[in-house]
C-alpha cells in the first residue's frame, strides 16, 4: 500500500471552509481504496500565521512544505492584513511558491457540465464548448522584478515595479506549455499572450516562445495575442483562445480571474503549481510536489457565512491525485462526482448549486451530496 503526506494549507477567510470540503473527498477516496493511504496534516499560513507567530510562512509551515508530497491550499489574505499592513500573507504565497520553484501555474478553465451553461453570464452559444488551459509563468516577472515602495518622507512622490523575464525562465515555461498541448489527442493550439507591442519583456517573450516551439515543438500551432485583445476574445468568443494560453505572471493571474466567467463562477476553477510540466499518468509517471489551490482569494465578504463553492478546491484536489500522485482513477472519480451534482434533477432541475451559481445549498452540503456520489462511482 503506498502511503502519500499531504500538507494542507487552509489559509484564511472562506479557505477553511472550502479545505475542510476538499479534505473529506481526499479522505474518502483514500477510504475507499485499498492500493493507496494519503496522511494528510494541517498546517498555519497566511494572516493566520501572522496572528500567531508574526509570519505569514512560519518556518515549520515551509520546512513541511518542502517534505510533502503535495500540497493542498485553500486562500490567504483579507481586510486584516489589507495593503497597508506593516506584516501582510500574500508575500508568504509568494515566498512559498518561489522557493520550492513552482513556476508552473496549470489553470484549466472548461464548463464542469453542460448544465452550467444555463448560469454563464456569456450567451450559451458563446460560453458551450470552451475549453482552455491557462499556463501561467509563476515566479517570474513584475510580481518578483525589483520593487521600491513609496517612501516615508512628505515628498517622497515615486514607487516602482520592475517586469523581468529571462530567456530560461520563458523558455522553461514555453516547453510546459508546449508538452501540455502535446498531451492532448490532437495535440491543443498555443496561443502566447503579451504586450510586445509595448513592453521589452514582452518582446523577449515573444521571441523566446517563438523559437522554443520551432526547434523543439515544430508540429505545434501557436500564434500571439495581445493581451487587451485576449482579455476581449474571452468574453466575446473564447472558443478562439481555445487550446493552451501560455502567458506571464500578472497577465496569466488577469485572465485566469476572467476566464472563470465562462462557466459562471470564479469559486468552480482549479489550479496546479508545478516545478515542471505534469508527468502522464502512465506506466513512466515521475511524481513531482506542487500546491493545488483554487484560483479564487479568501473571499472576506462571504466568510464565516458557509456559503462559498467548494468545487475549485475539489477539483484542485483532483489535480492533486492526477499530477502529484500519479493516480488518475480516484481525480477521475471526484471529477465525475462533481459534474454529477451540477446535474442533479434537483432544486428545479438545475441540479445543486451553491449561491455564487444561483442555489441555495451551503459549502457543507455541496460537499456531503459530493462525497456520497464519490462512494456510489467504484
Ligand atoms: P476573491 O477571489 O477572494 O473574491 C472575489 C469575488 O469572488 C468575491 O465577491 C467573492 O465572494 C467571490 N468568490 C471567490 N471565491 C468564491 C467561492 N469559492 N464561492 C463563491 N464566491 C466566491 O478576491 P478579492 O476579494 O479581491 O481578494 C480577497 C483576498 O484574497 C485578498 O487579500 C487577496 O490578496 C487574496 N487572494 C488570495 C489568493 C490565494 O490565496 N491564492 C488568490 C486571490 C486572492
Ligand atoms: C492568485 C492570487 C495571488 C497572485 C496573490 C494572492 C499573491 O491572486 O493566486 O491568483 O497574484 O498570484
Ligand atoms: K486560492
Ligand atoms: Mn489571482
Amino acid at each position: 500500500m503506498l502511503t502519500f503526506r499531504i500538507v494542507v494549507l487552509p489559509g484564511d477567510g472562506i479557505g477553511p471552509e472550502v479545505v475542510a470540503e476538499a479534505v473529506r473527498v481526499l479522505q474518502t477516496v483514500s477510504e475507499l481504496s485499498s492500493d493507496f493511504e494519503l496522511k494528510l496534516e494541517s498546517h498555519e499560513f497566511g494572516g493566520c500565521a501572522i496572528d500567531s507567530t508574526g509570519e505569514p510562512l512560519p518556518p515549520s509551515t515551509l520546512k513541511a512544505c518542502q517534505e510533502a508530497d503535495a500540497i493542498l491550499m485553500g486562500s490567504i489574505g483579507g481586510p486584516k492584513w489589507g495593503v497597508n499592513a506593516k506584516v501582510r500573507p500574500e508575500p508568504g504565497l509568494l515566498a512559498l511558491r518561489k522557493t520550492l520553484g513552482l513556476y508552473a501555474n496549470i489553470r484549466p478553465a472548461n464548463l464542469a457540465s453542460d448544465s452550467l451553461l444555463e448560469y454563464s453570464p456569456l450567451r450559451p452559444e458563446i460560453a458551450k464548448g470552451v475549453d482552455m488551459i491557462v499556463v501561467r509563468e509563476l515566479i517570474g516577472g513584475v510580481y518578483f522584478g525589483t520593487r521600491k515602495e513609496q517612501g516615508v518622507a512628505p515628498d517622497e512622490e515615486v514607487a516602482w515595479d520592475t517586469m523581468i523575464y529571462s530567456v530560461q525562465e520563458v523558455q522553461r515555461i514555453t516547453r510546459v506549455a508546449a508538452q501540455i498541448a502535446l498531451a492532448a489527442d490532437p495535440p491543443l493550439d498555443i496561443h502566447s499572450v503579451d504586450k510586445a507591442n509595448v513592453l521589452a519583456s514582452s518582446r523577449l517573450w515573444r521571441k523566446v516562445v517563438t523559437e522554443t516551439l520551432k526547434n523543439e515543438f515544430p508540429q505545434l500551432k501557436l500564434d500571439h495575442q495581445l493581451v487587451d485583445s485576449a482579455a476581449m476574445f474571452i468574453v466575446s468568443n473564447p472558443k478562439k483562445l481555445n487550446g493552451v494560453i501560455l502567458t506571464e505572471n500578472l497577465f496569466g493571474d488577469i485572465l485566469s480571474d476572467q476566464s472563470s466567467v465562462i462557466p459562471g463562477s470564479l469559486g468552480l476553477l482549479p489550479s496546479a503549481s508545478l516545478a515542471g510540466a505534469p508527468s502522464a499518468p502512465s506506466a513512466d509517471f515521475k511524481p513531482t510536489s506542487g500546491i493545488y489551490e483554487p484560483i479564487h482569494g479568501s473571499a472576506p465578504d462571504i466568510a464565516g457565512q458557509g456559503i462559498a463553492n467548494p468545487i475549485g478546491t475539489i477539483l484542485s484536489a483532483a489535480m492533486l491525485l492526477r499530477y502529484s500522485l500519479g493516480l488518475e482513477k480516484p481525480a477521475k472519480a471526484i471529477e465525475n462526482a462533481v459534474r454529477k451534482v451540477l446535474d442533479l434533477p434537483e432544486a428545479g432541475g438545475f441540479g445543486l448549486r451553491t449561491a455564487d451559481l444561483g442555489g441555495n445549498v451551503g459549502t457543507k452540503e455541496l460537499g456531503n451530496r459530493i462525497v456520497d456520489i464519490l462512494k456510489t462511482l467504484r
